[in-house]
Parts: C-alpha cells; sequence; structure tokens
C-alpha cells in the first residue's frame, strides 16, 4: 500500500496552515488516516535545523548554508516521518516542501535551480508531491498578515523584492507542472479559499481510494 503526499505552498501569510487543518478535517471525516507535519522541521532533530534557519542571527547566513541546511532537516524528515506514513498508506499533508525551496533559495536568494535539482534527486530520490496545493496572494497582503502576528522571524525580515521573486518563482512552477499543482486565490475570505478547497475534494478522495 502506498499513501498520498500532498504539499501546501505559498508565500507567508498565505493560509497555509490554517487550511492544511481545514483538508485534514474534511479528509478524516472520510476515514482516511491523515498525517500532518511541516518543513523544515516535523521532528525533533529537524525542529532544531528549523530554529536555526529562522533565528534573526548577526552573523549572515551564506546562501549555500540555508540550503544545505534546509535538505538537511528534509532527509531526516523523510527518513523518519514521511516514508513510514506513506509506507503504512496515510496521506500525508505538507505544509511546504521542496517547492519552497526553488521559490526561497531560488527564487529568492538566487542559487542555482539546477543545483537545486541535484540535491533533490540526491534527498528524495524519486520521491515527489503527488498533489501540491499553491495558495497565492499578493506580497503585501501575506507580508500585513504575518506582521499582525508580531515579531518578524530571518526570512520575513526579508524586503519585497525577495518576496515578488519567490512568489512568481512559485507560479512558474506551477504554470509548469499543472498535472500536479493547483493554484488557489488566497486573497480571498477564508470562506471562499475554503470552497475552492471543498472544490477540489472529488480529485483528492479518488487519489486515495485509487
Ligand atoms: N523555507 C525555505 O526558505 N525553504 C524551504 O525549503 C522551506 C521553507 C521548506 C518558515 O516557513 C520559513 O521557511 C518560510 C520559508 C522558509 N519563510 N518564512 N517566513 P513557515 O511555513 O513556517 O512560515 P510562513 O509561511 O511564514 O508561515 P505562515 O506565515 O504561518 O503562513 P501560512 O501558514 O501560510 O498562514 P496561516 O498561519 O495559516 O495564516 C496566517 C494568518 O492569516 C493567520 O492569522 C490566519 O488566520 C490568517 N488568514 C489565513 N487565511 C486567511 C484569509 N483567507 N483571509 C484572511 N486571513 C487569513
Amino acid at each position: 500500500m502506498s499513501g498520498l503526499f500532498i504539499t501546501l505552498e505559498g508565500p507567508e501569510g498565505a493560509g497555509k496552515s490554517t487550511n492544511r487543518e481545514y483538508l485534514a478535517a474534511r479528509l478524516r471525516e472520510q476515514g482516511i488516516d491523515v498525517l500532518l507535519t511541516r518543513e523544515p522541521g516535523g521532528t525533533p532533530l529537524a525542529e532544531r535545523i528549523r530554529e536555526l534557519l529562522l533565528a534573526p542571527s548577526d552573523e549572515a547566513m551564506a546562501a549555500d548554508t540555508e540550503l544545505l541546511l534546509v535538505f538537511a532537516a528534509r532527509a531526516q524528515h523523510l527518513a523518519e516521518v514521511i516514508r513510514p506514513a506513506l509506507a503504512r498508506g496515510a496521506v500525508v499533508l505538507c505544509d511546504r516542501f521542496t517547492d519552497a525551496t526553488y521559490a526561497y533559495q531560488g527564487g529568492g536568494r538566487g542559487l542555482s535551480m539546477e543545483r537545486i535539482a541535484a540535491l533533490e534527486s540526491f534527498v528524495q530520490g524519486d520521491l515527489r508531491p503527488d498533489l501540491t496545493l499553491v495558495f497565492d496572494l499578493p506580497v503585501e497582503v501575506g507580508l500585513a498578515r504575518a506582521a499582525a502576528r508580531g515579531r518578524l522571524d530571518r526570512f520575513e525580515q526579508e524586503g519585497q523584492g525577495f518576496f515578488e521573486a519567490v512568489r512568481q518563482t512559485y507560479l512558474q512552477r506551477a504554470a509548469a507542472t499543472t498535472s500536479r499543482c493547483r493554484i488557489l486565490d488566497a486573497s480571498q475570505s477564508l470562506g471562499a479559499v475554503q470552497q475552492s478547497i471543498d472544490a477540489l475534494l472529488p480529485e483528492i478522495l479518488e487519489r486515495c481510494r485509487g
């Protein structure tokens, strides 16, 4: 038996965490085994790497260090959580995955997409998400939502240009992989976003049962 790997992506404040809970509840109503997780993180060791990645620091983190830390956390997360859950047939709902690396380290930091692809193959083998929900919204709307929560993490302290590049990279990747990615307009009210998720449920349920 093998499960279904669904990732939720998008810029800050797009509603990934909120809607991950919503989708999990809809799937559990149908008796489906759902595992909720996130990146960077998802295991105690990977959560410690997350702290390194998010904490503002006086020592600037080199972009390559950031890239390698993201994939180090992912290797641990895959080994300890994602692969075992998929192997038992669960639906894994993961808040961010490797599309975030292309968007933030590739688009935002300007690192080589080929280098990211090489690390993706090294760490993941041929494991890729089955379905990715991309929550898209204008940068200023997402940053306002993030700012309303208080103290900004190391990424949230970046400027508008960084986040525009992140958003455009997500949109380009979604356009290039329409069989895997669904773009949702996350600038709508939460109720409207959740209606868009409801519209995807039949397809998701079919894939779960297929
Ligand atoms: N990162 C990376 O660089 N490379 C990688 O490979 C990976 C990650 C995997 C941590 O991620 C950072 O790691 C991230 C990229 C980097 N950068 N940052 N910052 P994260 O997922 O933990 O961080 P985040 O994107 O900032 O999470 P977030 O701000 O919590 O966003 P969210 O989960 O999309 O949103 P939310 O928590 O569900 O909602 C935010 C607020 O908006 C909350 O008050 C909601 O009630 C509200 N909300 C949500 N939807 C709506 C709608 N539709 N209307 C109005 N208000 C709403």
